[in-house]
């Protein structure tokens, strides 16, 4: 097929995601398919288990997000047994998924999506004083001396000299349409490492809170770590390996440490990388409707007003009307398999709500290997969500929108700040750059927050209040025969929520419906495409087929994670890494 391309696995995300085009001849992309090419079975092995280790299953859905999956499976657990959880718990919840926001959204920033705008081989040419005076320009951040930079490149150029390209092998370098000045790109290179020894820093909250990284522990009826008032431990108690005042100073140090990064290093970095590539201000929308679930209580899930991150839906850019989200009406959340690799016991082309949602591994239709997919048949290992039929966007831009609708001041604040320094309207904010830079607007409006809630746990246990948990319901004999639930939470990637039907005291049944499976699904039965889909969809013209850097630059503003999407790798799948142009 002329005009055909295809690029599998798309690099530098988490998990296996296959991405089909085809271009006009003029290079513009006219069809586009989003296709997860691996299998899991997370929410078949949960059944039968006790409802309070679902968790430690359910969060092995993915290493990236680590700790998301543990948090939307313990609220599940409560809101099914009606649980309610102490203070303190919440506030520790807050903290650190707070921290995994910061950490997540920065290291994918220049971990995974940096390198579609700056070219790594460019820096080599860049002048280091020049650098360094371009540093200080836009931040007071201290290391920006022309020796350090000088220093950065001679590392770089040992790599390129040696041909040991390593973690930047495999890119497009010097690709036409990499526009930034050679001393921008030596600039975010030396803040790409930079980044990898920063993070190390911010894991600490989820050791402190949660014994390790990744994957933190939980506890269904609050948070696993004991508060004590002693500041060294009393002889045989449990002070010692219990969250004291030095351990929350040490909170508060990575948090100040965290935030000088985030305001010296990636907000201006964001706005200046993004200055030179303003076009992509106007490309990459896609669909136009957005939602979220809420997270953040100050005092409870069950008090929305209490929640930093309100729910809600926006369609059509209407920013005027927010739509309300019920998680529990069957005809609001529905998933989809009509293009998927499942089959379903009411027939293909019914929608399901998760409590009666099905996983159905042993699909009778053509699967993988294949050559080219085809969009009037299955194509995906994903399904497609929907609410109320609508496809709907989730993720930072959703949030960053929520909070702007809803007139919360950090963020009106923030947002016309940085459309002011890059002189562009709200309307901008739809598109594949307004995507990432809404996730560094949030990773500062989040991160700022950490600060009061850190002050609050504080004041709490000052108080005289050190519980972390709720024994009251913990005994299985207290819970009712039949009951079902809900957990939700906003992930670094979007709207998140676990569903679970407990019979018996035991799971039967279990349904994972995960941000990346909203955004990177397949078209639906009425064949509207999945949010990923209508963003290649939108004003894409590939300069160069055969280095599809653009479909990289849309795809990579969403985050995806196929890893959370499809929630056991199947053992038959080849990993090859192609782009075809036919
Ligand atoms: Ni594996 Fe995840 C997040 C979840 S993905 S990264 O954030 O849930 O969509
Ligand atoms: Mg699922």
């Amino acid at each position: 097929m002329k005009n055909h391309v295809v690029v599998d696995p798309i690099t530098r995300i988490e998990g296996h995601l296959r991405i089909e085009a085809r271009t006009n001849d003029a290079g513009a992309i006219e069809h586009a398919m989003s296709s997860g090419t691996m299998v899991r079975g997370i929410e078949i092995i949960l059944r039968g288990r006790d409802p309070r280790d679902a968790w430690a299953f359910a969060q092995r859905i993915c290493g990236v997000c680590t700790l998301v999956h543990g948090i939307a499976s313990v609220r599940a657990v409560e809101d099914a047994l009606k649980y309610k959880i102490p203070r303190n718990a919440q506030l520790i919840r807050n903290l650190m998924i707070a921290a995994q926001y910061v950490h997540d959204h920065v290291m994918h920033f220049y971990h995974l999506h940096a390198l579609d705008w700056v070219d790594i081989v460019s820096a080599l040419k860049a002048d280091p004083k020049a650098t360094s005076e371009l540093a200080q320009s836009i931040s007071s951040y201290a290391k920006s001396s022309p020796g350090y930079f000088a220093d950065v490149q001679k590392k770089v150029k040992t790599f390129v000299e040696q041909g040991q390209l390593g973690i930047f092998a495999n890119g497009f370098w010097g690709h036409s349409e990499y526009r930034l000045p050679p001393e921008a790109n030596l600039m975010a290179v030396a803040h790409y490492l930079e980044a990898l020894a920063w993070q190390r820093d911010v894991v600490k909250i989820h050791a402190i809170f949660g014994g390790k990284n990744p994957h933190p522990n939980f506890l269904v009826g609050g948070a696993p770590a004991p508060i004590s008032t002693s500041p060294t431990g009393a002889p045989g108690g449990a002070a010692a390996t219990s969250v004291n005042i030095v351990a929350l100073q040490e909170i508060r140090n990575v948090i100040s440490k965290m935030m000088t990064f985030v305001d010296q290093v990636y907000v201006p970095d964001t706005l200046a990388i993004a200055s030179f590539y303003k076009d992509w201000f106007k490309r990459g929308e896609g669909v136009g409707n957005f939602l979220t679930y809420g997270d953040f209580p100050e005092k409870g899930m069950d008090d929305p007003s209490s929640w930093l991150i309100p729910g809600g839906v926006i369609l059509n850019r209407d920013l005027t009307k927010i739509h309300p989200v019920d998680l529990n009406d069957p005809s609001q959340i529905e998933e989809f398999v009509a293009h998927s690799w499942y089959d379903y016991g009411p027939g293909k082309q019914k929608g399901l709500h998760p409590y009666v949602g099905e996983t159905q591994l042993a699909y009778s239709g053509p699967k993988p290997p294949y050559e080219a997919l085809d969009a009037d048949k299955s194509y995906s290992w994903l399904k497609a969500p929907r609410w109320k039929g609508n496809v709907v966007e989730v993720g930072p831009l959703a949030r960053v929108l929520m909070l702007y609708a809803k007139g919360h001041k950090p963020t009106k604040d923030l947002a016309t700040y940085a459309l002011k320094t890059l002189d562009l309207p709200l309307e901008a904010m739809f598109s594949t750059l307004g995507r990432t830079a809404a996730r560094t607007l949030e990773t500062k409006i989040i991160g700022d927050q950490m600060k009061v809630w850190l002050d609050n746990l504080i004041a709490n246990i000052k108080g005289g209040d050190v519980s972390v948990h709720n024994a009251e319901r913990w005994d299985p004999s207290t819970w009712p025969a039949e009951c079902k639930g809900v957990g939700f939470m906003e992930a670094p990637r979007g709207a998140l929520a676990h569903w679970i039907v407990i019979k018996n005291r035991k799971i039967d049944n279990y349904q994972a419906v995960v941000p990346s499976t909203w955004n990177a699904g397949p078209r639906d039965p009425k064949g509207q495409p999945g949010p990923y889909e209508a963003a290649l969809m939108d004003r894409h013209t590939l300069a160069n087929p055969e280095q599809p850097l653009e479909i990289q630059r849309t795809i990579h503003s969403f985050d995806p994670c196929i890893a959370c999407a499809v929630h056991v790798v199947d053992p038959d799948g080849a990993e090859v890494m192609q782009i075809k142009v036919r």
